[in-house]
């Protein structure tokens, strides 16, 4: 969790990497390195057979991936500058049109950018990885 990024200074508020391939069972931990930030799951990107989570404002929130599929979550307070990730799971295109229709009711113009910057970069895993 960043206030800025140091491999790219123009990019504010941001999880990094935004987009993380994972494999079922691992654990991911949210890094606080710059306070002021949370990490909670944003409604309609969370795979069937895994829980909603939310992390409480610099809290360095643990989730265990329990199902396959694609986890999408924010920054409640800069949501609408983009702050949001993506963690893929194993096959994780089968809940793929469900988070893009879901990506469709988030606000904020760096919100659009992200997303749509995040979804090229996911559809191009499931591409290389011969899911697509
Ligand atoms: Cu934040």
């Amino acid at each position: 969790m960043l206030n800025v990024d140091p491999d790219d200074r123009q990019q504010r508020m941001l999880f990094k990497p935004g987009v993380l391939r994972a494999q079922l069972g691992d654990t991911v931990k949210f890094v606080a390195s710059d306070r002021g930030h949370n990490a909670q799951s944003i409604d309609g990107m969370t795979p069937d057979g895994a829980e909603d989570f939310r992390g409480r404002i610099n809290e360095e929130i643990e989730i265990t991936l329990s199902a396959e599929g694609t986890y999408g979550y924010l920054c409640q307070p800069h949501q609408t500058m983009g702050m949001i990730g993506f963690i893929l799971v194993g096959d994780f295109t089968t809940n793929l049109d469900a988070v893009r229709e879901a990506a469709g009711s988030l606000r904020g113009r760096d919100t659009s950018r992200r997303v749509a910057e995040y979804l090229a970069e996911i559809d191009a895993i499931a591409t290389d990885e011969g899911l697509a």
